[in-house]
């Protein structure tokens, strides 16, 4: 562990020095999002939510361990309005060219539960170290049915850390094999049509708000920007074509390579084609993990490194966010939340969020360590960190927001268009309804909700609307 942790260090150093340089060699960093998502009153969408979940990885029926009841408790105990699902390829094309109705109605029920409740969900086509298929006991992987898993039979030998399974020959050669050997590119355009399928489904449903078309691509032997530009690319391009075929109007998420990019180095990600009239519906879903932390360490003793990394990772997050025109939903963060200074990590990252005008789901609501609910259904901690004051509906382009235990501030460029009010969740701890100081706003409480509605003038005037505990 030693070692690991001076090689983190170390690396830490190295992304920070080539993420200074890079800003010194293409000018200042953008500091905010170049666009958001926005509802059908043209309001500016904040999401706020948590990954449902990880068990769906290796149940039969690839269903989370999820009851409506939880979805309730969510929202009562965190007020999200936003969640990442994990569907899985294995269970949408469990044959080749046969698709699994069953499946898709026990997603759509699930979506129900969160639509019921003013959820925006994003299906996420979830995978990782290929599938179950990289190994005869189907313990290693997830995501791709065994039909689409070509090893070749290389090996995959036991590793200690999930990760390095990535390194495996057998591993490295199934993707492979996915992103192209064969010159038609058979099973990315698979993969391809099942989305397509997973989006005539979905297309009417008011709550799904999108797809989030690969978790974690991985290039195989192929890395870095020749990935991302090649084969990562050309899948994409595929599998939005078919989901335009049928769905015009959901957002589709972009993933960059997830190994370095998720520590802070640049993804060469480029911009593709939205073939649907009118403005593009494409947004980008990186993920955080900061190299030592994922190393072992805990952010109480390497918080200048992590600290550092953070603004690195915003920075070149930032920066394909505008060579890509996309709202930013940070797809996944998340650690132990009971190991020293974990608590103080997830509000760094929601206040970078905050800062920088992006979405996020923390990684995940399974029962556990890392999430906010042990095993036994008992809240953790995590739960009061995740609960916080947001706008989850702006009326106009958000500007700042600044949120703490007893605090919102929200200023915001107003929309003449817009004439649906501010929408803004409030934690039990302001009180109902908070204190509120706007410039000559309206206000309406939903105390069920805990929602504060705040109609301002529909203009293109700068607003402030500040809200405390009372
Ligand atoms: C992890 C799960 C863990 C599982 C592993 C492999 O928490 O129980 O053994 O996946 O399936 C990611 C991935 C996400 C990971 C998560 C945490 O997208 O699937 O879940 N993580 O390790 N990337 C970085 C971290």
């Amino acid at each position: 562990m030693r070692r690991a942790r001076w090689f983190g260090v170390l690396f830490a150093v190295v992304i920070l020095l080539v993420g200074g340089l890079a800003s010194v060699v293409r000018g200042q960093p953008e500091s905010r999002v170049p666009r958001f998502i926005t509802d059908d009153e043209g309001r500016a969408l904040i999401l706020h939510g948590l990954n449902t979940a990880s068990s769906a990885k290796s149940t039969p029926d690839a269903m989370p361990d999820l009851s409506e009841d939880d979805v309730e408790r969510e929202y009562r105990d965190m007020g999200t309005n936003f969640v990442r699902f994990l569907i899985q390829w294995r269970a949408v094309e469990p044959r080749p060219g046969e698709y699994d109705e069953d499946y898709l109605d026990k997603v759509a029920e699930r979506v129900s539960w969160y639509e019921k409740r003013g959820y925006h969900v994003m299906l996420d086509m979830h995978q990782d170290l290929y599938g179950p298929g990289v190994t005869a006991k189907g313990d290693v992987g997830n995501g791709a049915p065994r039909w689409a898993t070509e090893t070749d039979g290389l090996p995959v030998s036991a590793q200690e850390q999930w990760e390095l399974y990535y390194l495996e020959p057998g591993v490295v050669r199934a993707f492979d094999n996915f992103w192209g050997a064969a010159s038609d590119a058979t099973l990315m355009r698979h993969y391809a049509k099942a989305w397509g399928e997973v989006a005539d489904r979905f297309a009417d449903a008011d709550a799904v708000l999108g797809y989030d078309l690969m978790n974690e691509p991985w290039g195989g032997s192929v890395q870095g920007a020749a990935f991302e530009s090649g084969p990562l690319a050309e899948l994409y391009r595929l599998s939005i074509d078919e989901i335009r075929d049928v769905d015009a109007d959901s957002w589709i998420f972009l993933e960059p390579q997830a190994v370095g990019v998720n520590w802070g180095l640049p993804s060469a990600l480029p911009a593709v084609d939205d073939p649907r009239r009118g403005e593009n519906r494409i947004a980008f879903a990186p993920h955080l993990y900061p190299l030592p932390m994922d190393l072992g360490d805990d952010y109480a003793t390497v918080k200048g490194e992590v600290d550092a990394a953070m603004t690195t990772w915003s920075d070149n997050v930032l920066r394909t966010a505008q060579r890509l025109d996309a709202p930013v939903v940070l797809g996944e963060f998340g650690l132990d939340a009971t190991r020293p200074g974990a608590l103080d990590y997830v509000e760094s990252v929601a206040d970078l969020a905050d800062a920088t005008g992006m979405g996020w789901s923390y990684w995940s609501n399974d029962p556990g360590g890392w999430g906010p609910y042990d095993e036994d259904g008992k809240a953790s901690p995590l739960v009061k960190t995740l609960d916080r004051a947001y706008p989850r509906a702006v009326a106009g382009t958000p500007t700042a927001i600044d949120s703490d235990a007893d605090s919102l501030t929200l200023t915001f460029r107003g929309d003449p268009d817009v004439k649906a009010p501010t929408e803004i969740y409030l934690p039990r701890g302001f009180g109902d309804g908070g204190e509120l100081d706007c410039d000559g706003c309206q206000s309406d409480w939903d105390a069920d909700r805990r929602v504060l509605s705040v109609a301002t003038v529909a203009d293109d005037e700068q607003h402030t609307i500040t809200v405390t505990a009372k």
